[in-house]
């Protein structure tokens, strides 16, 4: 692996709590560092992109959007960021932050692969649309966002064109998908690998089959790994938990998966709300599940 590039993305008016705004923070306090001496994995931390995270929480009539301008500034100072450090040979490592980041990092990402793949590991599909979204919250929105769907200021980050095209995609983990995206995803021919579905094939042959789909067709795979996947009794500091969740077992396993086939090049781990948390066991979790991607084994 290249050297480790830590970014955070501070930002929380992708959605309506307080407090993912000091996620990155959270996971750098929960031993961050120490996990990545103990792998000898040399690193640079960049620090937090500065995000104004001013919000007013209101739905826009006209778009059904919340915050629709301050997100896009924000994704387009994190997409400049990202690019930057891959352009310095840099892993990104990125640390959230509500998933409305991802419209940033993978806008990023994206300019150094010419077909990128991704796994969106999540309870939610992130698929809905200004037209589909029952909340008007940006992070429910950022995987359509990401295949050029949605408002024009926000598939434009960086060049008007979609990031990502609809078979280079995986989520796993969903078990909360609104109607709206429901369809869209049968539209778009999006790959799915529910909660039930990892459950009843398990999560070796669900990451051997992502993995091996996605390699023959893409040339890098991005890791978008929202913690809420997890089980909400894992991690409770999160904004939009979902029971009958992934486990943390399971989710390690995976992630040790990832990181023998060698086909990732970047990560993100978001929607860590310390906010919500006790005693900051989700940053804590969120530090472990690191270590597992980045190497760390057991014995
Ligand atoms: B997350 C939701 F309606 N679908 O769009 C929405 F259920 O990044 C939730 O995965 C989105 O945490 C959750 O608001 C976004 C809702
Ligand atoms: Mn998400
Ligand atoms: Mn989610
Ligand atoms: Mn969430």
């Amino acid at each position: 692996m290249n050297k480790l590039g830590i970014l955070g993305v501070p930002i929380t008016i992708g959605q309506p709590n307080k407090g993912a705004d000091l996620g990155p923070d959270a996971i750098r306090h929960a031993g961050l560092y120490t996990v990545l001496q103990n792998l000898n994995a040399s690193y640079q931390d960049y620090g937090n992109v500065q995000i104004k995270n001013e919000e007013a929480n209101q739905i826009d009539q006209a778009t059904n959007l919340k915050n629709l301008n301050e997100v896009a500034a924000a994704s387009e100072l994190t997409a400049n960021k990202v690019s930057e450090m891959i352009q310095e040979g840099q892993f990104p490592l990125l640390l959230g932050g509500d998933h409305s980041m991802a419209i940033g990092t993978i806008a990023g990402v994206q300019q150094h692969y010419e077909n990128l793949g991704v796994i969106w590991y999540d309870a939610h599909a992130d698929f809905n649309t200004e037209e589909t979204s029952p909340s008007g919250n940006i992070h429910g929105m950022s995987l359509a966002v990401n295949l050029g769907m949605g408002h024009e200021k926000l598939t434009s980050i960086l060049q008007n064109e979609p990031k990502i095209k609809p078979e280079n995609v995986i989520i796993i983990g969903a078990r909360s998908i609104d109607s709206g995206e429901r369809e869209l995803i049968k539209e778009k021919g999006i790959k799915v690998y529910t909660a039930h579905e990892v459950e009843q094939q398990g999560i070796e042959s669900v990451i051997k089959e992502s993995l091996n789909y996605l390699t023959a067709r893409t040339d890098g795979i991005h890791l978008s790994f929202d913690v809420d996947s997890l089980d909400p009794i894992y991690v409770p500091g999160t904004g939009t938990p979902v029971e009958g969740g992934l486990s943390v077992r399971e989710s390690h396993y995976a992630l040790r998966l990832l990181n023998e086939s060698e086909k990732i090049v970047s990560a993100e781990f978001v929607e860590v709300n310390p906010l919500l948390d006790e005693r900051n066991q989700t940053a804590k979790r969120t530090v472990e599940l690191i270590g597992s991607l980045l190497g760390e084994r057991y014995i």
